[in-house]
């Protein structure tokens, strides 16, 4: 066996989701937000759930902190439910929420957890939807007015600020495919939604600078690294595209290099924006977009083979990249391929530079149940986050600043769409008794922390 060590002060953690895990949808004063109208509109979630009631972690916080602490996770990493906060999306403030994530905070840190928190994990209060959300730009002056009211009553405390959580998602899943609340399909309103999202951003960074003067504010994206499944021209464009529309189009604007003009030219060319192009960008907002951060927050799971689907299958030979096979691919129909992780960090610092990385996101699913003692031996988990970690390892060698690691996720929870299909915990959830049981993969995950180093076995 060989020890892949990480370096010293490397922050172990493991991350969830307001909507996803909290329940209580109605308690203590708290505001409808887009997901809850969503999963109460027939057809939309794949089981027919909602989050409801989710891991009911608004009540049982304090046990879910006890596990983390039993782990010996040195953060969490989890997002505060705008409505909870603002149930209207702006103006009447409900102290009952503040009140909650305040004593989360307090008792995280009193058992040495160090709180990250993300400000918006895609749980917009469903007032502002109805005044057109995400691709109307008072959504973004909205957040500034959320951010500085929780900035100013946790800012004491917390000292690491997520602004967004993968705003590809919010803008595309939620305006252009409609598979994420609030389920419109419209391009422009979805890029003028993306567009906003980063603009709020960029708003956000100096209000939780000048609230939580300690802190350190970032934002996480979602990167899929992509690669042409032959290296033919038309796969070359396909996979520019895809880089660009997914990757690029939001990570180039945060660094000072405005929207990728090819993505533009493509998006005019297909009718999904005008001649004219991004008529929604304001002077002055690439700038406040690109105001410097202290860490961007990276998260990953998969890649993608990129196929051009404009010309016949016989014209576009040789395939050299091939599917995974079965035994590769997640409960999610996602590829296994942790050479991916190692390819994006080194990417993101060689050609962006971002003073500090966190992976704030990894993880995967798969559907292990207890057994007949009661454990749930999940070794598929334990060998896709222990190649990851050594993927992570690699380019910290190579030179990336990569200063942490957060699981997705601590605990089962509703996966969106897929509802309570999918299960990314590292602690089994049964959601009709709310009991947890730490899978085997959380307790080996502890042994990581607690050397700070993997086991890797020397035959491979
Ligand atoms: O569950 C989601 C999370 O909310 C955002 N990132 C990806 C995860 C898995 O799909």
């Amino acid at each position: 066996m060989t020890q892949v060590h990480f370096p010293a002060g490397f922050t172990w953690g493991a991350a969830t989701s307001s909507y996803q895990i909290e329940g209580a949808a109605q308690a203590d004063g708290k505001g409808e937000s887009i997901w809850d109208r969503f999963t109460h509109t027939p057809g939309m979630i794949e089981d027919g759930s909602t989050g409801d009631e989710a891991c009911d972690h608004y009540h049982r916080w304090r046990e879910d902190i006890a596990l983390m602490k039993e782990l010996g996770l040195h953060a969490y990493r989890f997002s505060i439910a705008w409505p909870r906060i603002l149930p209207q999306g702006w103006g009447q403030v409900n102290q009952a929420g503040l009140d909650f994530y305040s004593r989360l905070v307090d008792t995280l840190l009193e058992q040495g957890i160090e709180p990250f928190v993300t400000l918006y994990h895609w749980d917009l209060p469903q007032a502002l939807q109805e005044r057109g959300g995400w691709p109307e730009r008072s959504t973004a002056q909205a957040f500034l007015e959320y951010a500085d009211i929780v900035s100013r009553h946790l800012g004491d405390r917390v000292k690491h600020w997520i602004t967004h959580n993968e705003p590809w998602c919010a803008g595309m899943l939620g305006y252009q495919t409609g598979r994420h609340a609030p389920g419109i399909q419209d391009w422009y309103a979805a890029l003028a939604a993306g567009h906003h999202l980063l603009l709020s951003h960029g708003w956000a960074v100096p209000v939780l600078r000048q609230n939580s003067p300690a802190s350190e504010v970032g934002i996480t994206l979602n990167f899929t690294p992509a690669m042409p499944a032959a290296p033919s021209p038309a796969d070359f464009a396909a996979y520019r595209h895809f880089d660009g529309a997914f990757n690029r189009w939001f990570i180039d604007p945060l660094y000072g290099r405005h929207y990728p003009a090819d993505i533009v030219a493509d998006y005019v060319a297909a009718g999904h924006l005008p001649a004219h192009g991004l008529d929604f960008v304001q002077t002055g907002d690439m700038e406040a977009i690109a105001t410097p951060t202290d860490f961007l927050g990276v998260n990953y799971y998969t890649r993608e083979v990129v196929r051009s689907t404009t010309i016949p299958e016989s014209e576009n030979q040789p395939r050299t990249v091939f599917p995974a096979p079965a035994d590769e691919q997640t409960d999610m129909g996602w590829e296994i391929y942790p050479e991916g992780l190692y390819e994006l960090l080194a990417r993101l610092h060689f050609a962006y530079r971002p003073g500090t990385i966190y992976v704030t996101e990894n993880g995967v699913s798969f559907d292990d149940q207890p057994d007949a003692e009661g454990r749930v031996r999940d070794q598929r988990r334990q060998r896709y986050l222990r190649d990851h970690f050594v993927a992570a390892q690699r380019a910290i060698t190579a030179g990336v600043p990569l200063a942490g690691y957060f699981v997705w996720s601590l605990l089962d929870n509703f996966e969106w769409d897929r509802g309570y299909t999918q299960h990314f915990g590292i602690i089994w959830v049964d959601y009709a008794t709310q009991q947890r049981i730490p899978k085997d993969s959380a307790r080996w995950y502890s042994q990581v922390i607690a050397a700070n180093a993997v086991e890797v076995s020397d035959a491979g």
